[in-house]
């Protein structure tokens, strides 16, 4: 996983943070990033594969620490992450800019955008009127949990609200990563082939609910829905199912009560 595809390089070197920016971004505070990764990479060629599996458990480790934190000060304030991902494209920035128009009314939302570059999510979001924050994570193929609990600094949550965190597009790397979620939601579009989870089957393994999107769709496909059920359910018998449509707004309702009982869930906890 990471420490291979050479993104270990993002977890060993402290981040400064600029307070006074709507995003955190990686490449802006490490302007020789790309020379530093593309010189640990060569010197990672020559550790042993003993050594690299010790480098990726002391990260993971690390990881682990940091989003226990993030954990309990979520759970302390009644605050429900969820942890969102997928490959890119699927949809998860149009599920939630619908999502928000649908719940800003009687929530309190905020988002944690994660891409490599650009603030362009973050601005998607802002224009519902949902307070974001984008993270540029660079070469990195994921977010980490030390730079979303700084996020929470800059978003100043209120208690009992939502928080989105939507991960780097990809269906490798955000399932090793334990963010502080309370739950990692995987959403597939059905444009992407039923065989998605047992192809990359750590990530459905690690979500809870899978979202198939994009069902408006389905009469200009041979998408097979059950099939593509059916293989989720091999690589994780509780992972829950919901299909919908972003666009049309089809099979939203479900999702909306599942977000309000987890949410509710959570504040029991909290009290
Ligand atoms: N037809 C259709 N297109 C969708 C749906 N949801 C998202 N899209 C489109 O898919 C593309 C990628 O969406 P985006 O939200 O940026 O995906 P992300 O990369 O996962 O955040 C955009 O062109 C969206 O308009 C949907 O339910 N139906
Ligand atoms: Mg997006």
């Amino acid at each position: 996983m990471c420490g291979i595809c050479g993104c270990g390089e993002g977890h060993t070197h402290s981040h400064e943070e600029d307070h006074s920016h709507d995003s955190l971004d990686h490449d802006h505070h490490n302007p020789i990033d790309g020379h530093q990764h593309a010189a640990q990479h060569t010197h990672a060629q020559g550790l042993s594969p003993a050594r690299m599996v010790q480098i990726e458990q002391d990260i993971l480790a690390k990881n682990n620490a940091y989003a226990d934190e993030n954990r309990r000060y979520l759970s302390q304030r009644g605050i429900l992450a969820l942890n969102l991902v997928s490959s890119p494209g699927s949809g998860k920035t149009s599920l939630l800019t619908e999502t928000i128009k649908r719940l800003k009314e009687e929530l309190s939302i905020a988002v944690i955008e994660g891409d490599q570059q650009t603030t362009r999510d973050a601005e998607r979001i802002r224009a519902t009127g949902v307070p974001a924050l984008q993270i540029n994570t660079g070469k990195g193929c994921h977010l980490d949990a030390h730079r979303v609990g700084h996020a929470f600094e800059h978003l100043a949550l209120s208690d009992h609200s939502l928080l989105f965190i939507e991960n780097v597009g990809n269906l490798v790397c955000p399932s090793a990563f334990d963010l502080g979620e309370a739950h990692k939601v995987v959403i597939l579009s059905v444009t992407e082939g039923e065989d998605k989870p047992i192809k990359y089957p750590d990530m459905f393994h690690a979500a809870d609910l899978m979202i198939l999107n994009k069902t408006d769709l389905l009469p200009y496909l041979d998408f097979n829905s059950a099939e593509c059920i059916a293989y989720a359910k091999r690589v994780n018998p509780k992972i829950k199912v919901l299909s919908l449509s972003a666009k049309t707004g089809e099979g939203m309702d479900n999702w909306l009560k599942w977000l309000k009982a987890e949410l509710e869930l959570q504040r029991i906890d909290y009290a």
